[in-house]
């Protein structure tokens, strides 16, 4: 009896390890040819076939520069097929680096826009945009104190409506985040967004270790198809190489789901889910103390400060008639 649990526990155990195989490597999942961007980059001339770019966009023959190790630039590189699939997975290998060893910036972010070459002040693409934000910051533009360590991955999920803001570093209106250590790393640095049956998971590859680890998940985000993919970066006062090696996408095998034959051409981008507003540090001030507050406190303290002066006087008097009897 007890041996053939153990045999009935190791088959399991078997058959656990090739699903988990399956899971990370589904061999059905295929990719989208018009939606990669692949060494060579370049087609025959110098035109990449299904992709532009724009600003300081610089196209080799080993990366994709969006910007030099140069202050004030910006770039970007799109997809100019709209994508149609479902459920996907995009891979996204890249290199931040430059000479700034305490001081670089800003970062870029991976998107899935409704529209597309618009050069903007979000890491060189407009603001109040449709879609997705996979947001790479390695500069904080916090004063206060931060509740996490740059660089930073987060999501954003934008009907047109919501203002990206960097003097917060996007906190309000993000999704979820995690920090990544990506910057100035000797290997390769790699980032899988996939969205699945409404669900977004963000992973990194930054350790080398060609495995996957979550970064972060998020259910119930609604967004449509026929949007485009695009990478955009920039540099202010601080900078660095952002530099694009390699866009994979991939659509996702799911042969069980029903919602396979829906149209989402007209979904709103949505997501049910916010990261609760952190607060920096004179944001707590503010809201934690408002001014009837601080006058009542400020009252209370002048009048405990009036009541120990008082009592200070009083024992000093008593202390001074005490000496006083004794002397005489
Ligand atoms: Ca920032």
């Amino acid at each position: 009896m007890r041996e053939n649990m153990s045999v009935i526990s190791l088959l399991l155990l078997i058959v656990g390890i090739l699903e988990s195989f399956a899971a990370e490597w589904n061999t059905k999942d295929y990719m989208k040819r018009e939606h990669c961007l692949v060494k060579p980059y370049q087609g025959t001339g110098m035109t990449m076939p299904y992709w532009d770019f724009m600003g300081s966009t610089m196209v080799t023959n080993n990366y994709i520069r969006l910007t030099p190790d140069i202050q004030s630039k910006q770039g970007a590189l799109w997809n100019s097929v709209p994508c149609h699939v479902r459920n996907w997975e995009l891979q996204v290998e890249f290199k931040v680096h430059g000479k700034g060893k305490d001081l670089f910036g800003d970062g870029f972010v991976i998107w899935y826009a409704k529209e597309r070459m618009k050069a903007g002040p979000i890491f060189g693409n407009q603001d109040y945009f449709q879609g997705l934000a996979v947001i790479l910051d390695t500069y904080s533009n916090h004063n206060g104190a931060h509740s996490h360590q740059h660089p930073y991955i987060s999501a954003m999920v934008n009907n047109g409506s919501l203002h990206y803001d960097h003097d917060r570093d996007g906190t309000h209106t993000q999704l979820a985040g995690c920090e990544a250590k990506f910057r100035n790393v000797e290997h390769g640095t790699h980032i899988a967004i996939r969205y699945e049956k409404d669900t977004l998971t963000v992973s990194t590859d930054i350790a080398d270790k060609l495995g996957w680890k979550q970064c972060f998940q998020v259910n119930e985000v609604k967004l449509p198809t026929g949007y485009y993919i695009g990478i955009s970066a920039t540099t202010g006062d601080l900078s660095d190489n952002h530099d694009i090696l390699s866009i994979r996408l991939f659509e996702l095998d799911l042969p069980d789901d029903p919602k396979d034959q829906e149209d989402r051409s007209q979904i709103v981008p949505s997501a049910a889910f916010y990261d609760a507003p952190r607060e920096r540090v004179e944001d707590a001030k503010q809201s934690g103390m408002s001014g009837i507050k601080l006058f009542l406190l400020m009252l209370v303290g002048a009048l405990a400060l009036i009541a120990c002066v008082v009592i200070a006087i009083m024992l000093y008097q008593k202390h001074q008639e005490n000496s006083r009897k004794r002397f005489y």
